[in-house]
């Protein structure tokens, strides 16, 4: 099965279902999108916003909505989204160049992202972010292009201050494209169909939108910006095309971040809009920190990545399971050897710099249920001799315990040679129907 074209015909996927709430009545960027669709993240639905004060787009917002939904929209078949991610990423398949396009329906005569329905998300945040833009930039050297998420904030009509950290691969490319004295051009792509979000936030080295091409199991189309050489696909609904400014830096932040705080504000990189193009009655999308979709983003590609990695490491690996906002990563395992769970453990670190704590269990756990990880770490670890600090490996920038870079390692699998004193106790019959056993 393939996916839908773009998130249009998703978002009617999504409506038919029942999993989009819609609102009709005018809502106001600030003091209200925000919290309604923090509650909309609750119900694990997404949320349609037909009129945003000031300005004529609609949003979409928590497009991604939950797993299990996310799982059947893509038509994952019997297999986990995990184990799907992983086997179509495997291979890539490179775009095709399409000459006309409908993210070319509409040429904005001037710009003023004043007009665009930016949300400014917390109480503290320095001003409104567009959270939801695909930031593309072609690497000068290669020739080929990357894609990656970065936060923008809102700084006049045509600027905004470009939050791209250090780690990102995007920020090498611009440091190249300085080197190289070549304007650091780059696209803003808004609007883009979900496994194109989920590309975007892969952590891969070829261009992510020949991932979106194996994971779609079709060539992505591309086409070109008009002010700048830099192709964004075809089927989105905005484009924002402009420069950055390699030495104009202005104060970004703070935005309230995933894991609930306000990193602190620093000095970042200008990026001035150009020229916009989008289609006809064009969709902006907004993602909330902590909602569904950023939980789905920064787990599913990284799942897949451990899933790898751990099978590589130790043998008997069955599933992983990754909560981005708890930096905590599980790792499913009938293990053969004892040891093995620690050297799962240590390739779910190498590949996740924001994991800070990594539990590998046993196959009768049930990984997506935390009660049931920490009922296996508090009745199999042996505390002293199945876990390990380790220090020194890079962190997460965002922690708030910055230069605190140890991590910890949990083995909560049982010891081999004991293994029958773990079983677990089970009623006779557990799938006994309930239902017809009731009075009426
Ligand atoms: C919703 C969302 C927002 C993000 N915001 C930022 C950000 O502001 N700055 C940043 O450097 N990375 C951010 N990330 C993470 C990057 O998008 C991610 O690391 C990506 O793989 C970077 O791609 P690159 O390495 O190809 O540049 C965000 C991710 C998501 C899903
Ligand atoms: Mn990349």
């Amino acid at each position: 099965m393939t996916a839908e074209k773009d998130l249009r015909a998703y978002l009617d996927k999504l409506r038919k279902a029942g999993e989009l709430f819609h609102i009709d009545k005018n809502v106001d960027p600030k003091t209200e999108a925000p919290a309604l669709l923090k509650m909309s993240v609750k119900r694990g639905k997404a949320l349609f916003f037909e009129s945003i004060t000031g300005s004529s787009m609609k949003v979409i917002g928590n497009t991604l909505a939950s797993r299990d939904w996310i799982e059947k929209a893509l038509g994952c078949g019997n297999q986990s989204i995990i184990e799907w991610f992983s086997d179509r990423s495997s291979t890539n398949l490179p775009a095709v160049k399409v000459e006309t396009a409908p993210v070319k329906e509409v040429v904005e005569s001037s710009i003023n992202l004043h007009k665009m329905p930016i949300f400014t998300y917390h109480e503290e945040d320095g001003g409104p972010y567009i959270t939801g833009g695909a930031c593309i930039q072609k690497d000068p050297e290669s020739g080929r292009q990357n894609a990656g998420y970065y936060s923008l904030q809102l700084k006049s009509k045509d600027e905004l201050a470009l939050r791209m950290l250090p780690s990102a691969q995007g920020f090498d490319i611009f440091e190249k494209r300085i080197n190289h004295e070549k304007a650091a051009e780059m696209a803003v792509v808004i609007g883009l169909h979900p496994i194109e979000m989920l590309a975007t936030a892969a952590h891969t080295h070829f261009d992510e939108f020949e991932l979106a091409g194996a994971l779609r199991g079709e060539p992505l189309e591309l086409v070109k910006c008009d002010s700048i050489d830099v192709d964004v696909p075809a089927h989105a609904e905005i484009i924002l095309e402009g420069v950055i400014f390699p030495d104009r830096k202005e104060p970004e932040g703070p935005i309230g971040d995933w894991l609930g705080y306000y990193p602190l504000v620093e000095d970042r990189n200008i990026f001035k809009v150009q020229h916009i193009t989008t289609r006809k009655n064009p969709i902006y999308q907004a993602i909330l920190s902590g909602s569904g979709d950023e939980n789905i983003l920064l787990s599913i590609p990284r799942m897949a990545d451990v899933l790898k990695a751990a099978r590589k490491a130790a043998s008997g690996v069955k599933d992983v399971s990754l909560d981005p906002f708890l930096m905590i990563c599980i790792i499913q395992m009938s293990k053969r050897f004892e040891g093995e769970p620690m050297n799962a453990i240590l390739a779910a670190f190498g590949e996740v710099p924001f994991v800070k704590i990594c539990i590998a269990v046993d196959e009768d756990v049930d990984l997506l249920n935390m009660n049931d990880v920490m009922w296996a770490v508090v009745t199999r670890t042996r505390l002293e001799e199945d876990t390990n600090i380790i220090g020194n490996l890079m962190g997460f920038s965002r922690d708030p315990n910055r230069h605190y870079k140890s991590k910890l390692a949990i083995d909560a699998t049982c010891p081999i040679d004991s293994k029958d004193d773990y079983r677990r106790a089970q009623v006779v019959n557990p799938g006994i129907d309930l239902d017809s056993y009731l009075a009426d």
